[in-house]
């Protein structure tokens, strides 16, 4: 019997995408989810064949130089930033990422996060859990309208406008996005959305919320200066990549009240969050959360699982990721 290839996983997964792979593959896993050093990735990649990874697992040009027997990463996640492409290529490793299988539960999400931020309502809860509640008051707690407001999308792709989609035909709003190229006019018009300048993006937008990929052109897309061009009665809202936001400028933005409110899914830390943005009361904190549905992230897995074993008994990645360049910067 010929031996099998060796796949590292390096989370805790599900039992049903754990059985599919053990189907195939020769695995070692990571049952109770200890966070692993950079060494320590590299010590369980040795000699395997493929990887499982996510977002926070780190597979560049020194751990692919430590693991010549790699051949294939499947990263159970849209985003790829954790994975330095150039290194791959240059070292024939194929990759994968998990596309569409997690738009519509991420747009959902979005949704909830503007909705919590712009109404106030982890704010609210707090305030009730603390006891401070003792009437009904006409001024207690207001927050900002969200139907029929101006949302803005930084970054269009397919989250960006399955959120426009709910944004235009739920709530009314009248949504603008800036990509570097603007969709098609058959896209725009099924997501009722118009392209328009960053500059006008930013100085538009009741709420601003950000679904860019994390690149290098990325880095800081927002900072001081684009902070200072929004509305001080703005949200802004972070599905993406914390990188993305220049968290200091953020924290001194919202608490000088240049900025009315912020709700952030994602950090530049993580899971370290600052504790300037700890201290402040206008901003909803989650902990990576857009893509968490049971079905969603199972579809993720089995997403990720399927691409391993169609490139080990077809040579073919399912889902591949697209080189770097290609993606909409903006
Ligand atoms: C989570 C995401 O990071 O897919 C992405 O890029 O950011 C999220 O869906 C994913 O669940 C992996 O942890």
């Amino acid at each position: 019997m010929t031996q099998r290839p060796g796949v590292l996983i390096t989370r805790r997964l599900f039992p049903e995408v754990q059985q599919r792979l053990g189907e195939h593959f020769e695995l070692r896993d990571n049952p109770d989810d200890v966070v692993w050093s950079p060494a320590e990735l590299i010590e369980r990649l040795q000699g395997q064949w493929g990887v499982l990874a996510t977002q926070g697992d780190r597979i560049d040009a020194s751990v692919l130089a430590a693991c010549p027997d790699l051949r294939v990463v499947a990263n159970m996640a849209v985003g790829y930033n954790n994975l330095d492409l150039d290194a791959l290529e240059r070292h024939g490793v194929q990759a994968s990422n998990t596309p569409d299988v997690l738009t519509e539960s991420t747009a959902d999400f979005g949704l909830a996060l503007l909705l919590a931020t712009a109404r106030r309502i982890t704010e609210g809860e707090r305030y009730l859990r603390a006891g401070r509640w003792k009437q009904w008051a006409a001024d207690m707690l207001l927050g900002a309208e969200v139907h029929h407001s101006t949302l803005g999308i930084l970054g269009m792709g397919r989250i960006g406008q399955a959120i426009a989609r709910r944004a235009a035909h739920g709530f009314a709003m009248q949504v603008i996005y800036h990509n570097r190229n603007p969709l098609d006019a058959t896209t725009e018009r099924a997501c009722a959305a118009r392209w328009v300048s960053k500059a006008e993006l930013l100085r538009q937008s009741d709420h601003l919320l950000l679904v860019l990929p994390y690149t290098p052109a990325n880095h800081h897309a927002i900072g001081a200066a684009e902070l200072a061009q929004m509305k001080p009665s703005a949200t802004l809202v972070n599905l993406a990549r914390g990188g993305i936001v220049d968290e200091l400028a953020l924290a001194q933005a919202l608490q000088s009240g240049q900025l009315a409110a912020a709700g952030l899914d994602v950090y530049e830390g993580e899971p370290q969050v600052r504790p300037e943005l700890l201290a402040l009361i206008n901003v909803v904190l989650t902990p990576h959360i857009a893509s968490a549905t049971r079905g969603t992230r199972l579809a993720m897995a089995l997403l990720a699982a399927d691409n391993l074993i169609a490139f080990h008994e077809k040579g073919e990645i399912l889902t591949p990721i697209k080189s770097i360049q290609a993606c909409n910067q903006v």
